[in-house]
């Protein structure tokens, strides 16, 4: 008898346990990744190596479920969201995806088991920070809240290589350290060498007649490019939904590279690659001057090209013919960094799919939706005409079109009106010919929306009014908001048990409007004391991380009054430390005074270019030093600047703060998200009637919210009054004091001229207004102070706020977009 062949069946425990969920899973699946992933055993093993371990448990399970959810989705033909943004800020993974996975816990216990520190773990993932502030954290929050919605959707941006850069604090400045998040590998992504498509510049057109006779048009570009695709999955929370989000990596063409090594050209071809790679080398700092910036418009260009090419290959392969484009896909403009998708599509069915403008203008116009994010001037993209043509050749020939159609219907609809039709245009006619990308979008969008109420007003009264007079119906608002997720149950998990506990489930993470639930208990001195040790103790583990970062102490029993997002003058943290010098003046000519003990924790990084945002922060860091070693005052006030804000240390912050600075100049800020997440972590706000904060004093209540601030018709009619700072200076003696105490050197170890520009422009321009908001804003923070004194009014004004949030949920958000906007149902994936 011969002996039989192994038994090539599986071992069915194995099997079980591959992608099992159970704490002896997950240590198998651990042990197994460090082993074939890593290539170490445990007594080697880095810290590293334990957190890639980790990840690939992690992924192996998010793949298991994105698995069901491409074959539900594909089989079924799911109508699906396409959201293009040039930014996707999405923070650290693990904890996020455990949370979501529902194995924080069984994590935990495998990892006390084996005897390894499940924190360090957590603290051992650089975050890929692939964008600037607000705008690519609304993206990322956005993906979280479509899986966990149950809607189809893709993320389409790019894979930069260099994120927004590292900020470290150097004798007071801003220094900026290039972002590695890359070096060691990112365990989270999933390449795919084989979705990859080509990406032209430049060169000219030419007519032609097609087969039939038709006068077409050819694109002869100069050069080729390949976009390859690196997808991450996202699962929703408690869901079987697992969306991709798409990256873009520039790379040589491969057709270019083997021309050039036919001719023998090998120098020239290993130049094309670089010159290629490039592209996706290095995300773009907001607040710089455009001027130049050629190879951010190429940026923008890659990757809408890559997503439309992407999309029409899964159209043509899923559900059939191009006329049925814009029921299977909408997809949605994240501020006007990709609106040459407009003229890209058009140029992708036209000439490359042989549809006339017509039927190719109306699947257009049907496909995109556009979110704008700022009323700034200056922040409004514009493109030179003269750039435009010589990188997009094709591109500038579809505008003109678009622009020439669209304004013989705004000739039609306001007979005689020049000067509208001038105002419209998609070309700004004055000094160097224009491109404005915000035009563009409109004009080939079916919604518009801004970011919250007075925002969207803003934009229909403001920037886009002779649009609303044309098209009213297509603007919109959608209030943003933020992920429960990742801004109470991960970087907040004293506090969400706390909720739980009290609410008596933990629905409310799926249903945020559940948090009404604590309403009832905001007076109970027992759960008063609880959320006070909760707070605490964050303010604790704060206090740590800031001891050993910055050698500054706090002490966790003082108010934590914070101030941190994006520097920029509208943002006004000048104001701020104006308060904080304030502060230190009275204590200094009344020592005995009583005044609340206050720690000022500032954080945020400016864009490099941005010499006063810069400045702005040097001036916080030198004022800590002075105060911070003033054995006088540091009993009562400290000042500490947290270096490289990030979401990473955003988690930090939010669960310790006190006091949420939301101080704009109204009327400047779209909305603010950090306002939410700083709310929903029991802070309370002093802020302006700006952006989404209007909507916060709303819900949770204008007796639990410190209102102070011109309104955005008192600033206006100030300015067309004619404002004069200089006058507001010479009639408030502490503001004089205040100012002049900058001036004196005091700060600046006795150079008089280093915060000069800054003071000189306070004076004599203040754009924002800080002088003018003075007062009101010292006279707000009294009253903060006197409610501080009263714990209980305190607790009880912090439970409101977290009880009240509901609405700046995400998910709120995504279902507004999906009902009004995007007319889209949620498709559920089972889970298992
Ligand atoms: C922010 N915008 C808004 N822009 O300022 C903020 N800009 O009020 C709003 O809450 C948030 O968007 C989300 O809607 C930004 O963050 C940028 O980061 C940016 C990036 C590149 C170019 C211009």
């Amino acid at each position: 008898m011969s002996t039989p062949a192994p038994a090539e069946t599986s071992d069915p425990v194995r099997e079980h346990t591959r992608t099992g969920l159970s704490k002896a899973a997950l240590m198998q699946a651990y042990i197994d990744n460090l082993f074939y992933i890593q290539g170490r055993f445990r007594e080697v093993a880095t810290p590293h190596d334990r957190y890639m371990a980790a990840a690939f448990t992690a992924r192996d399970r998010l793949l298991d479920r994105w698995l069901k959810s491409a074959q539900v989705f594909k089989t079924t033909h799911a109508r699906t969201v396409c959201y293009l943004s040039a930014e996707f800020l999405l923070g650290p993974h693990l904890l996020n995806n455990l949370v979501n996975l529902g194995i924080t816990r069984a994590s935990r216990e495998a990892a006390t088991e084996m005897d390894l520190d499940f924190n360090a773990i957590l603290e051992e993932e650089e975050e890929p920070g692939l964008g600037n502030g607000g705008l690519g954290r609304l993206a990322a929050c956005f993906m979280d809240s479509l899986s966990t919605c149950q809607i189809p959707a893709i993320g389409y941006g790019i894979r930069y290589e260099f994120g927004i850069f590292d900020q470290a604090i150097e004798d007071g400045w801003q220094v900026e350290k290039s972002d590695t998040w890359l070096r060691n590998g990112n365990p989270w992504e999933i390449p795919r060498p084989k979705i990859r498509f080509p990406v032209l510049y430049g060169g000219y057109t030419q007519s032609y007649q097609d087969q039939d006779g038709r006068a077409r048009t050819r694109w002869v570009p100069d050069q080729e490019i390949d976009g390859m695709a690196y997808d991450t999955p996202v699962l929703g929370y408690g869901v079987g939904n697992v969306n991709l989000l798409r990256l873009w990596k520039a790379e040589a063409s491969q057709s270019f590279d083997f021309q050039a090594f036919n001719v023998g050209d090998y120098y020239g071809a290993v130049h094309a690659k670089i010159e290629a790679e490039t592209i996706s080398k290095v995300l773009y700092p907001n607040d710089e001057p455009e001027a130049g910036k050629a190879l951010r418009l190429k940026q923008q260009f890659f990757f809408v090209s890559c997503s439309l090419q992407d999309m029409i290959r899964l159209h043509l392969n899923t559900v059939g013919p191009l006329e049925t484009f814009a029921d299977k896909f909408v997809v949605q403009l994240n501020d006007t960094h990709p609106s040459l998708a407009v003229a890209e599509l058009m140029r992708l069915l036209m000439d490359e799919q042989g549809m006339e403008w017509e039927p190719a203008w109306d699947i257009t116009r049907r496909t995109f939706c556009y979110t704008n994010h700022t009323l700034l001037p200056e922040a409004l993209e514009t493109w030179s005409v003269n750039l435009f043509e010589r990188l997009l050749p094709r591109h500038l020939e579809i505008v003109y079109e678009i622009n020439r159609r669209f304004l013989d219907e705004v000739r039609m609809r306001f007979l005689g009106d020049e000067s509208r039709v001038a105002r419209m245009s998609l070309i700004a006619e004055e000094g160097v010919r224009r491109v404005r990308m915000a035009h563009l979008a409109v004009v080939g969008s079916r919604a518009v929306n801004g970011v919250a109420a007075l925002h969207s007003e803003l934009v229909k009264t403001t920037i886009l009014k002779d649009f609303h007079d044309l098209w009213p119906e297509k603007f919109h608002n959608v209030t943003n908001g933020v992920t429960p997720r990742r801004f109470m149950v991960v970087s907040n998990p004293r506090l969400a048990h706390l909720i739980t506990e009290v609410c008596g489930d933990d629905r409310w993470i799926r249903d945020l409007g559940r948090l009404r639930e604590l309403e009832s208990h905001a007076d109970d001195p027992e759960v008063q004391a609880r959320w006070r040790q909760v707070k605490t103790a964050a303010k604790q583990d704060l206090a740590v991380w800031l001891r050993q970062n910055t050698g500054v102490e706090l002490n966790p029993a003082v108010m934590f009054d914070v101030l941190a997002k994006r520097f920029h003058e509208y943002k006004r943290q000048h104001l701020s430390i104006l308060h904080v010098i304030r502060c230190y003046q009275r204590l200094k000519q009344n020592p005995g005074q009583e005044m609340v003990p206050r720690a000022f924790v500032f954080g945020g990084k400016a864009a490099p270019g941005y010499y006063l945002a810069k400045l702005i922060i040097k001036l916080i860091n030198s004022v800590a030093e002075v105060i911070n070693h003033d054995p006088q005052v540091n009993g009562s006030i400290r000042v500490v600047f947290m270096p490289d804000f990030n979401v990473k240390n955003g988690q930090r912050l939010y669960p310790a703060a006190d006091l949420s600075e939301q101080i704009s100049l109204a009327g400047k800020e779209a909305s603010g998200t950090g306002n939410m997440k700083f709310s929903m972590n029991g802070a309370l706000t002093i802020g302006t009637l700006d952006g989404a904060n209007v909507e916060i004093r709303e819900e949770v209540g204008a007796e639990n919210f410190f209102l102070f601030g011109m309104t955005v018709d008192e600033v206006r009619q100030k300015q067309s009054a004619g404002y004069r700072p200089w006058d507001i200076y010479n009639g408030d003696p502490e503001l004089k004091a205040d100012i002049d105490l900058i001036s004196s050197g005091l700060f600046s170890y006795g150079d008089t001229n280093l915060f000069r520009p800054l003071t000189d422009h306070l004076l004599h321009q203040d754009p924002f207004m800080v002088l003018a908001d003075y007062r009101a804003y010292l006279d707000c923070q009294e009253r903060v102070g006197a409610v501080w004194r009263d714990p209980a009014q305190w607790d009880r004004m912090s439970i409101l706020n977290v009880a009240r949030m509901g609405k700046f949920s995400s998910d709120r958000a995504i279902r507004e977009y999906a009902e009004r906007i995007w007319q889209i149902e949620p498709l559920p994936v089972a889970l298992n």
